[in-house]
């Protein structure tokens, strides 16, 4: 009938590249942008579904990260704002990568039918679309419109050039029948900042902070800051990178200043000392540093399980006085769980540091889908990876029960410590990004903590010590071939090489090892640590070789 003719008039102009094969991994669809048009389009149509099926608001982002300029990738965000539930990634794979018009037909008729899809009764499919500032967006952004266009009923709506978690944080509150456009959303980071430091003890705060310096990637999240910039008070914020000379994620960005530990670009030897910041393409990661004087660039990283080791530290501080029941019998504690979830590329130090702490630590394969979904196990929940990617979560429990803490009136006269605490949990609740890791409040809140602590970067940068670490990529000819499990830290195939790693890494003292395939580039990874420089390079070396 008349929807499948359209499907199949509309996805011929869109034939996919031959001998490509594409899987949806970590972080949705990424490749060369150059053979992504027939992806994109596809994705556009998964999209479609997804919004007819789940009767909700969805999300289409264009973007690959922190990857090189050329390339692009397309993912999805579900109702939630979170990622595409798994159970899809199968199809998403396979529509991808069919073969013609008249196998695709096929494929989403068997799909339509087998998910139930409400296909033939007119409804209605909103698909909110946002790409980064990569120059291959546009184009893309087109192909995600025709494939929206081609599934009757489907709107797609133009969002713009956004950050990754704004795409995300704009369909998690449509869904909830709220306004959200992108001012809501600078409005909210900004009021629940200053909320924060209102509520920060007299005295107790550094009055005059410097100023943070922000490494802005080159790319979209740089020129969000500076619109961010204008509504936000309190905060004296300097951009560099912000994508008007330099290449996007050019020797710039999260995740290079994480994985080179060097300054980025756009830096001054002036700056040396100073406490800056940086972003990765699509600013869903963030990442802390300062450079140390004359020392080849060098840098103190300050990454995201430290990132992740002071949020814990305010949150359990919360918790503390909130709890903290002394003379007042009356008030009933709310035995709210709070746990950390981490990856095998969590630095083994600030794991030490937060079960020193008395924190439940658990660990989950990479890919922010994984963690995402284990924190929401908690009251409150907080995720990281060592990259910079991490959110914190809180149950609908919890800030029902913080809400009437907050406003019960015989704490309101006295204006209570414990009202405080509900007061400053629920602003962290309202600042930090309940969809995805988000670069831009993950920045606040750490620039409100610190000042609440009155602590300089280097004070933070002291919670603990990082054991000396290496990463390297391996290319493979197919990287599936390497099979882990126990959240990547063990391979159990090919058969033998777990063996040879433990033989080598017994070799250190404080030696961890492990090797995973990627998600989202064609390598296998490499992670080494140990208690020296020149242990956990030559570690990760050798381990490198078992692999190639
Ligand atoms: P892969 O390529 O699967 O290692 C990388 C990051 C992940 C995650 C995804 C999504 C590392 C070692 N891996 O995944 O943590 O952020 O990209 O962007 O940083
Ligand atoms: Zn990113």
């Amino acid at each position: 009938e008349k929807q499948r003719s359209i499907l199949l008039d509309s996805s011929s102009r869109f034939p996919p590249p031959p001998g490509v094969k594409l899987s949806y991994g970590t972080a949705g669809f990424r490749a060369d942008a150059t053979i992504l048009q027939s992806t994109v389009f596809r994705v556009g149509i998964l999209a479609a579904l997804r919004s007819l099926k789940t009767q909700s608001v969805i999300g289409l982002m264009i973007t690959a990260s922190h990857n090189k300029v050329s390339d692009n990738g397309v993912k999805i965000a579900d109702p939630s704002g979170g990622m595409l539930t798994q159970a899809w990634e199968p199809f998403a794979d396979a529509l991808a990568n069919v073969p013609d018009s008249l196998h695709l037909v096929q494929l989403v008729d068997d799909f339509v039918m087998k998910e139930n899809i409400p296909l033939e009764v007119v409804q209605s499919a909103v698909i909110l679309l946002g790409r980064d500032t990569r120059p291959s967006g546009e184009s893309l952004l087109e192909a995600a419109k025709q494939g929206i266009s081609s599934i009757v009923g489907a709107v797609a709506v133009d969002m713009g050039v956004l950050t990754t978690p704004q795409l995300h944080w704009m369909v998690r509150f449509r869904n909830k029948g709220m306004k959200a456009t992108e001012m809501d959303y600078f409005n909210q980071l900004s009021n629940s900042f200053r909320c924060l430091i209102d509520l920060i003890p007299p005295g107790s705060s550094v009055n005059v902070m410097d100023k943070l310096i922000v490494d802005g990637a080159n790319g979209v999240g740089g020129e969000k800051l500076q619109v961010l910039k204008k509504v936000l008070h309190g905060l004296d914020i300097q951009i560099r990178n912000s994508g008007k000379e330099g290449v996007l994620n050019d020797e710039v960005g999260a995740d290079y200043v994480q994985k080179e530990k060097v300054v980025p670009r756009g830096f001054a030897p002036a700056d040396a000392g100073m406490r800056c910041a940086s972003l990765d393409g699509d600013a869903d990661r963030l990442v802390y540093f300062s450079a140390i004087q004359n020392s080849n660039n060098r840098i103190r990283l300050v990454d995201g399980d430290k990132i992740l080791s002071l949020f814990a530290l305010f949150i359990k501080e919360q918790l503390s006085i909130l709890n903290d029941n002394e003379g007042d019998r009356e008030t009933n504690s709310y035995p709210a769980t709070l746990g950390v979830v981490q990856t095998a590329y969590a630095n083994g130090a600030s794991t030490d540091y937060l079960k020193h702490l008395g924190l439940e630590v658990v660990f989950t394969p990479t890919g922010v889908k994984y963690l995402h979904e284990k924190a929401a196990e908690y009251d409150i929940g907080i995720y990281f990876e060592a990259n910079g990617h991490g959110t914190i979560l809180l149950s609908e429990g919890l800030l029902q029960w913080l809400d009437g803490r907050s406003s019960e009136p015989s704490l309101t006269s006295k204006g209570s410590e414990q009202q405080k605490a509900a007061l400053r949990l629920l602003a962290v609740s309202k600042l930090i990004n309940p969809a995805v890791g988000d670069a831009l409040s993950g920045l606040l809140l750490v620039e409100a903590i610190l000042q609440h602590m009155g602590w300089s970067i280097h004070r933070w940068n002291e919670l603990y010590h990082d054991l000396p670490s290496r990463q390297l990529k391996v290319k493979v000819v197919e990287r599936s071939a390497v099979v882990t499990a126990n959240a990547e830290t063990v391979v159990v195939r090919p058969l033998g090489i777990q063996e040879a790693i433990n033989a080598e890494t017994a070799k250190y003292p404080r030696g961890r090892c492990f090797v995973r395939p990627s998600g989202t580039e064609d390598v296998v990874r490499v992670y080494a640590e140990a208690s020296t420089e020149e242990a956990a390079d030559n570690l990760a070396n050798s381990v490198a070789q078992l692999v190639d």
